[in-house]
């Protein structure tokens, strides 16, 4: 009998594990080909676990990005430390993500005991290698790995090497989703992290780390070719509200083009956003607040 030739035999779980900033979701994005996760210069910008999916010939790899790992003090920062750590258990593979234009950080230390106690297998993985070559050295003797790389998530440079290597350590395995599924969230989780990327794009200070985005509407006219999507940015004083819409509304029309933009490309449909800005007095503290913005701590 005819066998298809991309029949999943192998297949595995690799969480992308490392400081804020190491460029973590950069590299899933490099390996999906796609914009799945959203990026930034600013530490802390991945605040959820996120699945994504890459068939390769007989194997099916299911990629787990994660928030950067830092001790905060903040309800919010616990929950994203608990979201990278609770994935160590489970996976068959870990990245440890390293910054290779930097020395190793107490964060890196606190990854790499964690790592330990888990006993996952662990591919270090020195990043940002287009701007200092062979830095890996500084972070060898963290722990022990099963292999070294030394890459450029922004320029795939020896991501194609990383990538056999991650394939070449799979086992036996189901197709746990389906070959056209490229991740576990969906579209409005992706559309209310696009939004929160402009955020983190055009606005300085606290004012990132005070946003949460929510979907509130999302309606779909396919004879037109569109969607019409409403949505809230949630900051946590009047001030950061005033900052967000900008002169004159000048801000918000920015960040409202520039998510349009990149919706557009994802869904492939015109999109009409319309954005509002809300003030949720200190819900980065509030447990309540945080499950209604989706970082509830029974998401693990
Ligand atoms: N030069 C250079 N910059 C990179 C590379 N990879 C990522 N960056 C940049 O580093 C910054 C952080 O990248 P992210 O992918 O958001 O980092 P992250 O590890 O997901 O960060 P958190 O979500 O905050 O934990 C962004 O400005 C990226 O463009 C790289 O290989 N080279
Ligand atoms: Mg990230």
């Amino acid at each position: 009998m005819h066998t298809p030739p991309n029949r999943i035999t192998r297949s595995g779980f690799i969480a992308i594990i490392g400081r804020p900033n190491a460029g973590k979701s950069t590299l899933l994005n490099m390996i999906l080909g796609e914009k799945l996760v959203i990026t930034s210069s600013k530490p802390q910008t991945t605040r959820n676990r996120i699945t994504g999916v890459l068939n390769r010939g007989d194997c099916q790899l299911v990629f787990i990005d994660t928030p950067g790992v830092h001790e905060g003090e903040k309800l919010i920062n616990k929950y994203m430390a608990g979201q990278a750590f609770s994935t160590l258990g489970e996976v068959d593979l870990v990245l440890f993500m390293v910054d290779g234009s930097q020395d190793a950080t107490d964060d890196d230390r606190l990854i790499a005991q964690k790592l330990k106690e888990t006993g996952s297998p662990v591919f270090l993985v020195v990043n940002k290698c287009d701007r200092k070559e062979g830095r890996a050295v500084n972070f060898a003797g963290l722990m022990q790995f099963e292999g070294i790389f030394e890459i450029s998530a922004l320029t795939g440079k020896n991501v194609a090497d990383l990538l056999e290597a991650v394939t070449a350590r799979m086992g036996e395995g189901p197709e746990y989703y389906p070959d056209d599924a490229l991740t576990d969230r969906p579209e409005r989780f992706i559309a209310a992290e696009y939004i929160r990327e402009k955020v983190f794009d055009l606005t300085g200070e606290e004012i990132p780390y005070s946003v949460a985005v929510t979907v509130d509407m999302w309606e779909e006219r396919e004879e037109k070719n569109l969607a019409v999507i409403h949505a809230t940015i949630h900051v946590e004083r009047d001030s950061q509200k005033a900052i967000v819409i900008g002169k004159g509304g000048a801000l918000i029309k920015e960040i409202g083009k520039k998510a349009r933009e990149d919706l557009e490309k994802l869904l492939g449909v015109r999109v009409f956003l319309d954005l509002h800005v809300g003030v949720e007095k200190n819900w980065t503290k509030d447990p309540k607040k945080l499950e209604q913005f989706g970082y509830s701590a029974r998401d693990k």
